[in-house]
């Protein structure tokens, strides 16, 4: 094995203590497995057929991963009204078109209201977009003062000013690294982003976000089968999605859900339940997202379920250290996907995520992008880094940490303009 960088060491010594103390990062400890196969139904019946795929296989592995996995919508909620807050022609300097607009939800007397940041690229009729949440909110994207700070409840984050769980001007800007917003636009694109915890607070807390509003009489919590928090912040998009029907200055047709890490299963999850989203990105999504979980590298089903209770439905917790009574795996998610444009990708130090992991799960996605006649991750040996695999499948393994970079964006702008726009 070969040396490890100092600050890669330190993540891996800090990590083992974070998750489980056999957290595994060692190739020749991963587990031999049996990769469920997509094209073989539960009763053992071979899908060869799109026709198959779509009306038997794909609805039984939508079914399982909603049972089972990231759990189910308990009703349809739709938009009851929405309104454009803010807006300018000529934001960020005259480049772009900036909205701000508020969805607003109710049921059962109780109200929901997440805001969304657009900015849309100049004198385009209708523009595709990229939608991806933020973790800090919408702020924190720019240094752009117009844009709105959410009062919704926040992770306290020291490095961000954020105390008492509150949102403040001292955040503006802090995650400009993150989104090429100007990249995204001079290449003929849309943002719109979201901050998740006006969806649902990241907390274990049923009472509030956007859950309350979908139970049953003297309900207080998801029922074992219901959505957690990752499938709260997918229905988020999806509703968004709605409103960008209704928009004249965007292309809904061409929605790209885009994701990093625990926003990565979310982007995941939201293209696999909403087929009209037109591409999906798997930034460094890791495990309960792109990677394979059977494989039992880096962070594992137990320890995600420890740490992080209300991500998943409560069904999740029968696969905690319990990997091979699982019928499926996260390839199968990736295959929900098919046909449309999907781009996973990786970053070298982020082996808590298993990267190997996410690339195989792309591979062996791709088989089911095969019976549509498009072409995927070919080949079950990894690229070398910062060396992308480009085709309807896509795959990338960057230098450097977890985290979203220019160069993500430089490639998932390369692969929308071949494969979606
Ligand atoms: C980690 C978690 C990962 C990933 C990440 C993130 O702590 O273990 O699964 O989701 O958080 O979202 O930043």
């Amino acid at each position: 094995m070969k040396l490890l960088p100092y600050s890669l060491s330190i993540f891996f010594f800090l990590s083992m203590f974070i998750g489980s103390s056999q957290t595994n990062y060692e190739e020749s400890k991963v587990p031999s497995f049996d990769v469920p196969d997509p094209l073989l139904t539960f009763s053992g019946h071979t899908i060869n057929s799109v026709k198959k795929w779509e009306k038997v296989r794909r609805p039984e592995l939508l079914r399982f991963f909603e049972n089972d996995i990231y759990g189910k919508l308990p009703k349809k909620l739709k938009i009851n009204s929405y309104a454009i807050l803010e807006e300018d022609n000529n934001a960020l300097n005259g480049k772009a078109k900036r909205k701000q607009v508020e969805l607003t939800f109710k049921k059962k007397g109780k109200t929901l209201s997440y805001t969304i940041l657009l900015y849309l690229p100049k004198n385009k009729v209708k523009a595709p977009i990229f939608l991806g949440y933020n973790f800090y909110g919408n702020h924190t994207i720019t240094e752009d003062k117009a844009v709105i700070i959410s009062s919704a409840w926040a992770n306290n984050n020291e490095s961000f000013g954020i105390e008492n769980n509150t949102l403040t001007e001292a955040s503006r800007g802090k995650r400009t690294h993150r989104w090429a917003v100007e990249k995204i636009l001079d290449a003929g694109y849309g943002l719109a982003t979201i901050y998740y915890g006006e969806v649902d607070p990241d907390k274990n807390d049923f009472s509030d976000g956007i859950h309350p509003l979908l139970y049953q009489h003297g309900q207080d919590q998801p029922k074992p089968a219901e959505w957690g928090s990752i499938a709260a912040w997918s229905w988020g998009m999806v509703r968004a999605l709605d409103y960008f029907e209704k928009d004249a200055d965007i292309d809904a047709s061409k929605v790209i859900a885009f994701g990093h890490s625990r926003l990565g299963k979310t982007s995941l999850w939201a293209g696999a339940t909403d087929e009209r989203f037109a591409g999906v990105i798997s930034n460094n999504s890791g495990c309960g997202g792109a990677a394979l979980s059977k494989r039992k590298f880096g962070e594992t089903i137990a320890v995600i379920n420890d740490r992080f209770p209300h991500w998943f439905c409560d069904n999740f917790n029968q696969y905690d250290d319990n990997e091979e009574a699982l019928p499926v795996d996260q390839h199968q998610l990736l295959a929900l996907i098919a046909p449309r444009p999907l781009y996973v990708a990786s970053a070298e130090e982020d082996q808590w995520a298993d990267p190997r992991g996410e690339f195989l799960s792309s591979h062996y996605a791709t088989q089911v992008y095969h019976l549509y006649g498009k072409k995927g991750i070919e080949t079950k040996e990894m690229p070398m880094l910062n060396e992308p695999i480009h085709n309807t499948v896509s795959y990338h393994i960057r230098t450097g940490k977890h985290d979203v970079t220019d160069y993500d964006w430089e490639n998932y702008i390369k692969w929308a303009n071949a494969f979606v726009k």
